[in-house]
């Protein structure tokens, strides 16, 4: 659409791109879609290493600024534009405060490594992986897609020499993170730190239900107002609900305050609005196949357009 301000480049099953979304929505502004996708390798192609020279989604343009980091793509939205719930409290204040050290106890949880370590070990999924079949995530795609990323790198580095060192560096971390993801202890003991979060996260919206004045008014993280915090939960409750891990951290009989909270987050229309970009991954996906299928498709039509030619010479001979 012509006319809009920003431009959000992500990947619509990206954690991160998904936060980054959230944010867009809850503040109200329309923006024009970028996808980069990160499945193929398209976040460490040289125009978008130029944006991003981390290679990483999201990235949020205005104008000639380029904002990486789903952290940063929050203030920076939360500062331009005064529609919407204000996410970022005024750090001078107590309240501020509390909202920034919640911000960096949910950033710090290591969703990548859970999320590639649940698929890489599906067994420790409670109830099954809900990842769309297009995606083909599994163990071995997994495995042979992040050693294609780490050739293809390793050329665009050879031939782009001023990126060579964030594509070495790149390629270091993807092994790093292979082998974290493989290693069942390593995702089982991350699983278990988990836990830990969540009932700090429910004793805390016990206090914040504690100092609301009625039952029926709807209480976020940090209380009645919806923060920086709340969009971070949200990404990471929907992402343990696509692993299949709802019910081990979120079953009312557990936490019966998430479990509440949770229905509230997506009855919000920002929620529901990123869950429904979320999964146009399904039709993008298909888009690709199409396009990539075309040549081959062009080819058998012309073999079998020269096949039906020489059979009907053949016949009038
Ligand atoms: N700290 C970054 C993390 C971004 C990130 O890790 N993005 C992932 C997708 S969820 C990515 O782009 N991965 C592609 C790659 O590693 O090549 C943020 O908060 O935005």
């Amino acid at each position: 659409m012509a006319g809009e301000k920003f431009t959000l480049y992500f990947y619509p099953m990206s954690y991160y791109s998904q936060k980054a979304l959230h944010t867009l929505f809850e503040k109200g502004v329309s923006f024009k879609r970028y996808y980069v996708d990160i499945q193929n390798g398209a976040q460490n192609e040289t125009w978008y290493l130029k944006i991003n020279p981390k290679g990483l989604v999201p990235v949020l343009q205005d104008g000639n600024k380029y904002i990486s980091e789903s952290e940063d793509i929050i203030d920076y939205l939360d500062k331009e534009i005064t529609s919407g719930p204000r996410l970022v409290p005024d750090p001078a204040t107590p309240y501020g405060q509390e909202v920034a050290r919640w911000r960096k106890l949910l950033h710090d949880v290591r969703v990548d490594v859970i999320t590639y370590g649940t698929i890489n070990n599906p067994e420790l999924s409670a109830t099954g992986l809900k990842m769309p079949w297009i995606l083909r995530m599994s163990k071995d795609t997994n495995h042979k897609r992040l050693a294609d990323t780490f050739a293809k790198n390793k050329d665009i580095a050879v031939k782009n020499p001023e990126f060579k060192k964030e594509l070495e560096a790149k390629n270091q971390r993807v092994m790093t993170f292979l082998e974290t993801t493989f290693n069942k202890e390593t995702v089982s003991a991350l699983l278990d730190g988990l836990e830990e979060t969540f009932n700090l996260v429910e004793a805390q919206l016990k206090i914040s239900r504690s100092h609301s004045q009625d039952d029926n008014t709807d209480v976020w993280l940090m209380g009645p107002e919806f923060t920086a915090p709340d969009i971070i939960m949200t990404t990471l409750l929907n992402r343990l609900d696509v692993l299949g891990l709802e019910e081990r951290y979120t079953s009312p009989n557990k936490r019966r305050l998430i479990y509440d909270y949770h229905q509230r987050l997506l009855q919000r229309p920002a929620v529901k609005a990123t869950l429904k970009e979320t999964k146009l991954i399904i039709w993008i996906k298909l888009k690709g196949k199409i396009l990539n299928a075309i040549p081959y498709v062009v080819v058998l039509l012309a073999i079998g357009a020269a096949g039906w030619g020489i059979y009907g010479n053949y016949l009038r001979k």
